[in-house]
């Protein structure tokens, strides 16, 4: 870690302009990311050096220098973002695995991943489980890319800072082939109804319109659609065969993807606690802010914002990766809270429900074997789980 980049981050957060200043400013520089970034990094060495950490690789072999690493779109090389993409529609082409009468909509692979996330909505969000349950989900998407369609890379991951302005012209959005797909076509509607009220429409609304993605099929949902035209399935597992749809907006990116925010969230008041880390994050809707994992969903729109089944479109793994990174940095940075977790096992505990404990399982039907809440706590522990961010 070099000494530089420690002090312009102190200076940063010593400087109340920053910190002070509007949440709508769009800015998106990436810098005080990185600082951070570096700084998790020799954190996470140090602790595997000493064995004296609140939990040693050793035994696995499993260190930052041995682990797999999940990288920045950008960062890509276009030959590596093509193996991604090629991947993933592979996996959208392999035959569903799930048990046909439990999840009649199920055709591909890949629709097993959606009926696992909807099926256990109510009990992973704004739950005790929502960040580990979410962190094995992505490894679990990124092992069946490896292991089902001979990928040979890591789960890439969507800088939330780094492209906030307008989507449809960063790199992992501008539908160009080695993207992950454009916008929608244009499709006339009023626009979304948000956790904070309503959202004026983007551009697009319709089917993806360009790109490796173009006009993707996805068969199950929309369970709790939030935009004028599209309509709910019969029912939350149906086979319901239709385009995906999306609807860039900006507002949510240029208000919630912002530097102080990240800070915040890492090193400021949000971090003090796993229970205002996790809900900064997911969003504090009584005071109209909606944190920046659904400020994720919301730009990408239509059928990204719906809470159940956003996870159609396959923009949803790299949006999660970018939510565990940041997960993933807290636990790095507030070591002794690192295994701390908050929250009931019923979404807003409603209705009313115990505690999540580190023992509860983390249910992944024919994804793959259920882990505890513990067993996944630790990206570098080996047994579970053995790769960093970069
Ligand atoms: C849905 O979740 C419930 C509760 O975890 C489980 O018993 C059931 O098997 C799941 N069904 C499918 C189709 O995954
Ligand atoms: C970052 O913000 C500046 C100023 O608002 C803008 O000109 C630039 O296009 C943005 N860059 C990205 C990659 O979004
Ligand atoms: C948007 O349109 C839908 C259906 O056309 C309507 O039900 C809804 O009230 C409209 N919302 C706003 C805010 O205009
Ligand atoms: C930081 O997070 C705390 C805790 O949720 C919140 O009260 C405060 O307004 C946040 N500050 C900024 C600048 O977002
Ligand atoms: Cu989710």
């Amino acid at each position: 870690m070099q000494f530089a980049k420690l002090a312009s981050l102190l200076t940063l957060l010593a400087s109340s302009s920053v910190l002070a200043a509007p949440l709508d400013t769009g800015s998106n520089s990436t810098a005080p990311v990185q600082v951070l970034q570096d700084k998790v990094i020799a954190l996470l060495e140090a602790k595997g050096n000493t064995k004296k950490g609140i939990e040693t690789t050793s035994k696995t072999g499993c260190s930052v220098a041995t682990a797999r690493i999940r990288r920045e779109w950008s960062t890509l090389s276009k030959p590596e973002r093509k193996e991604y993409i090629k991947a993933v529609q592979c996996l959208r082409q392999l035959p569903s695995q799930s048990d046909p009468v439990a999840v009649p909509g199920a055709r591909t692979r890949y629709d097993d991943f959606v009926a696992v996330h909807i099926n256990n909505t109510r009990t992973i969000h704004a739950t005790g489980n929502f960040l580990t349950y979410h962190r094995y989900l992505v490894a679990l998407y990124e092992d069946a890319l490896i292991n089902e369609c001979g990928y040979k890379g890591a789960q890439p991951y969507w800088n939330w800072l780094a492209y906030q302005n307008d989507l449809s012209k960063s790199p992992l959005l501008d539908g160009s082939e080695t993207s992950m797909g454009g916008d929608g076509a244009y499709f006339a509607h009023n626009g979304s109804k948000t956790a904070i009220g309503w959202f004026q429409p983007g551009k697009g609304g319709g089917c993806i319109a360009s790109g490796p993605f173009k006009d993707a099929v996805a068969n199950l949902g929309p369970v709790a659609p939030t935009m004028d035209g599209l309509a709910k399935s019969p029912s939350p597992l149906a086979y319901n065969p239709r385009c995906l749809r999306r609807d860039f907006t900006s507002r949510a990116p240029r208000t919630w993807f912002t530097v102080e925010n990240f800070l915040n969230l890492t090193t400021g008041a949000a971090s003090h606690d796993v229970a205002t880390f996790q809900t900064e994050l997911q969003g504090r809707f009584g005071d109209g802010f909606l944190g920046m994992h659904t400020a994720g969903h919301q730009s990408i729109g239509a059928d990204s914002a719906d809470l159940y089944s956003s996870i159609n479109d396959p923009v949803f793994f790299l949006h999660h990766s970018m939510l565990d990174r940041v997960y993933w940095m807290w636990q790095a940075l507030h070591a002794c809270q690192s295994r701390a977790i908050a929250g009931t096992r019923t979404m807003m505990n409603s209705p009313p429900s115990d505690n999540a404990l580190v023992s509860d399982e983390l249910p992944m039907g024919p994804l793959g074997p259920s882990k505890t809440i513990a067993q996944v706590m630790n990206t570098l522990d080996g047994d579970n789980l053995c790769y960093i961010y970069m």
